[in-house]
């Protein structure tokens, strides 16, 4: 017998409860464990029904996602799950925590489900690139019906106790007491001859024929590109078209088929990744953590304001500064409308507007930031600037604060220069809309302690970002490698393709966006204004004006001018392409001698990509990245990396590093340019035939 799960009789009903920690996932011991305790439980004559519950935290949260793609072991999760679903005797679930996947499966093979007020259900399989394989899209359909079940399966998300009660899903909320609760329910059920419920006896049935098609309709934006929410609605459609039998039998084919997809191997290891990436090589889980109660935001423009709003939803108090009264008035103006506009679309109550409000205390005076914690700097990306601001940092601030800049270019060893305790000094990138994306990118100086790193790498969780420890280099991980991809697209288009063509590669590849919307969206003069630095500075790829910063010289900056790389009409933020912008590039090539040519699709894409999978290479030759998985993370929360290729260098392994390293060498013998210099990694690599996740 497995103590994975234990069986116990409570006041006549046989308790079964599963012990995986953390999330009870349902590994081959705790299937044959569940097995067992129910035979246990038949046999038990005194045991009227059973209760089946999770010990710990949560009801089974799943599927033991680390056995996939290795042999299955027997018993089969659908096997349990229908001896459950056979038992003699009546079987109730139990349920706190989060009951996701094969748990909620395992739940839905019991005759009734009772859940506390702060339990959740789901079929997160969707995020994995699967589907619930073991019944769940042929019992949901039955129980909770058809458009229910469908968005449940398609979505991923969890559904709360009370909303999944009035699905029909849960048949009751129960007080905190779960395990005594469910057996008191068990009991009044034997006591009222409450009939036995297997799911499957029941119908699923759809208003009309055109409910799937309809569906699958309203899929085509959100889930572009991906394989695995159309097997889903596949599979539902087969609750209604086929016996409960034969929709088992299409279940499995459909998920055998995701299980064996690229993009569910992909969604796998992003899965785990996301994870992994805040378990920085060498900093120990017992690296002592710094207490962030309070925090200081220099700068109070768009990414002051964004970056103030992370910690005041984890409900952390703000100290924001400015130079100006007018500058700090607007600031705030910013924040309360962003807020207000989150509350009016009911994300958010009013109530948590003014809690939120409550928290910042905007400031002229740097003397105010004498006592917090840690403070981030988002002023102008000029280094005479960041100069003054951390040499006033360094006075003002407590022995232990940690002193953080926002920059996305400037060198951050040189920035701590400015102090006296380099120790302290960390890089915390946020990305625009600070509010809003995920991904922070944590540099790590030559001299921060790994006291300071452990401490911001818990803090970025705590802010409900993914945080990245990368180390100091021009663009760090992501922007180092955008701006190669962005030199190659510029340089397609020099050679003869047009930005759209350009544009329509990379998006079909599976990114919200070309390269070009991006720079529209983003702004060509931030781009202009990098590269004017960088001319100043003599560096040599900046010598020459690109077709890019003739636009932006003729002040077409992109979307917020209505016209740059594309033309927008009013109030729409559709790229429309402009002739006046083919005539300047037409005139750009006759200037720079440049004869047009055809240029492929599969060109654009490998140039695009595979410069980047080059310099993500070097990117870890260097050690600014400690593991491919970084890079990974970096680019799906950072730029929108289609989630079901992996990241970058995940997919660089599926495509296989002989074939890139390959066109990578005859891109260098073409075209020359540091760019596209054989990374000895990659060169590596792809001699032994391993991928960047084989590196250790
Ligand atoms: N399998 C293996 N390990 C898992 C796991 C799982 N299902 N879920 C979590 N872990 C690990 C995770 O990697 C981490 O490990 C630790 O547990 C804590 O996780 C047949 C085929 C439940 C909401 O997709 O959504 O069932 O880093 O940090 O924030 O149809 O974990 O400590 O070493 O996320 O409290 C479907 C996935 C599986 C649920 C808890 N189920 N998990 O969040 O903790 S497929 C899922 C989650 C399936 C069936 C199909 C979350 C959570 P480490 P954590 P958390």
């Amino acid at each position: 017998m497995s103590d994975a799960v234990t069986y116990e009789r409570r006041d006549g009903i046989g308790v079964i409860t599963v012990n995986n920690p953390p999330v009870n996932a349902l590994g081959q011991a705790v299937r044959q464990g569940l097995k067992e305790c129910l035979d246990q439980g038949l046999a038990d004559g005194e045991a009227r029904a059973l209760v089946v519950t999770g010990g710990g935290n949560t009801f089974p949260a799943g599927a033991d996602i680390r056995e996939f793609g290795k042999p299955p072991q027997e018993p089969s999760l659908p096997d349990v799950i229908d001896a459950y679903e056979s038992s003699d005797k009546l079987v109730v679930a139990a349920i706190h925590g989060t009951a996701l996947g094969g748990g909620l499966e395992v739940a839905l093979g019991c005759d009734y489900r009772v859940a506390v007020e702060s339990a959740a259900v789901g079929v997160p399989e969707v995020k994995l690139g699967l589907l619930p394989g073991a019944g769940g899209t042929q019992r949901l359909p039955r129980l909770a019906g058809v458009q229910n079940a469908l968005e449940m399966i398609t979505g991923g998300n969890q559904v709360k106790a009370p909303k999944a009660r009035d699905m029909g899903i849960i048949d009751a909320i129960v007080g905190a007491d779960l395990v005594d609760e469910a057996v008191a329910y068990a009991n009044k059920l034997v006591s009222e001859a409450a009939p036995r419920r297997p799911i499957r006896d029941m119908e699923a049935s759809a208003e009309s024929d055109s409910v799937f098609d309809d569906f699958e309709k309203g899929l085509q934006k959100k889930a572009r590109g991906f394989l695995a929410p159309f097997h889903c609605v596949k599979a539902v459609r087969a609750a209604v078209d086929l016996p409960f039998r034969e929709g088992l039998k299409r279940e499995r084919e459909l998920f055998q088929e995701l299980m064996d997809s690229p993009q569910s191997k992909a969604q796998r290891h992003v899965f785990f990744a996301e994870r992994e990436v805040g378990k920085v090589p060498g900093i120990g889980k017992d690296t002592p953590k710094r207490e962030i109660k309070s925090v200081g935001v220099v700068g109070a423009g768009t990414m002051g304001g964004g970056i103030a709003m992370n910690f005041l939803n984890a409900g952390i108090p703000v100290i924001i500064k400015e130079v100006k009264q007018e500058a700090l008035d607007k600031g705030l103006s910013v924040i309360r409308k962003n807020y207000e506009s989150t509350a009016k679309k009911g994300r958010i109550s009013m109530d948590d507007v003014d809690k939120r409000m409550g928290l910042i205390m905007p400031t002229l005076d740097y003397d105010d930031f004498k006592d917090v914690d840690l403070v981030i700097e988002a002023v102008f990306e000029s280094m005479d600037v960041k100069q003054d601001v951390f040499e006033t940092l360094d006075r003002v601030c407590k022995p232990g604060a940690i002193l953080a800049t926002n920059t996305s270019t400037l060198d951050v060893n040189r920035i701590a220069s400015f102090t006296g305790r380099p120790e302290d000094v960390m890089g915390m990138h946020f990305f625009s809309p600070a509010n809003v994306m995920k991904l922070l990118e944590n540099v790590r100086g030559d001299k921060t302690s790994d006291e300071v790193v452990a401490t911001v790498m818990d803090l970025s969780k705590r802010i409900g970002k993914v945080g990245v420890c990368v180390g100091v280099c021009d663009g760090f991980v992501g922007n180092r490698m955008l701006h190669k991809r962005q030199a190659e697209a510029v340089a397609l288009v020099d050679e003869g393709a047009s930005p759209e063509q350009v544009d329509k590669v990379i998006y079909d590849f599976g990114f919200p966006m070309g390269p070009f919307a991006m720079s529209d969206l983003a702004g060509l003069d931030i781009g202009y204004s990098i590269r004017l630095e960088r001319r100043k500075a003599g560096d040599p790829d900046a010598q020459e004006l690109t077709w890019l910063d003739k636009l932006a010289e003729k002040g077409r900056y992109g979307q917020k001018t209505q016209a740059g790389v594309y033309r927008y009409e009013e109030g729409d933020r559709t790229p429309k392409p402009d002739p006046e912008v083919a005539e300047l590039i037409e005139q750009h090539r006759r200037d720079k001698g440049i004869t047009p040519r055809e240029v492929s699709d599969q060109e654009i894409l490998e140039r695009c990509m595979y410069v980047m999978v080059n310099e993500g290479s070097k990117i870890l030759e260097e050690g600014i990245a400690a593991r491919a998985l970084d890079v990974d993370i970096v680019w799906i929360y950072g730029y929108g990396f289609p989630v079901y290729r992996g990241g970058t260098m995940f997919w660089a392994d599926q495509v296989g590093l002989g074939e890139i390293r390959d066109r990578v060498r005859q891109f260098y013998q073409d075209q020359g340019g540091e760019q596209w210099k054989p990374s000895p990694l990659l060169e590596q690599l792809a001699s032994e035939g391993k991928g960047f996740h084989d590196a250790k």
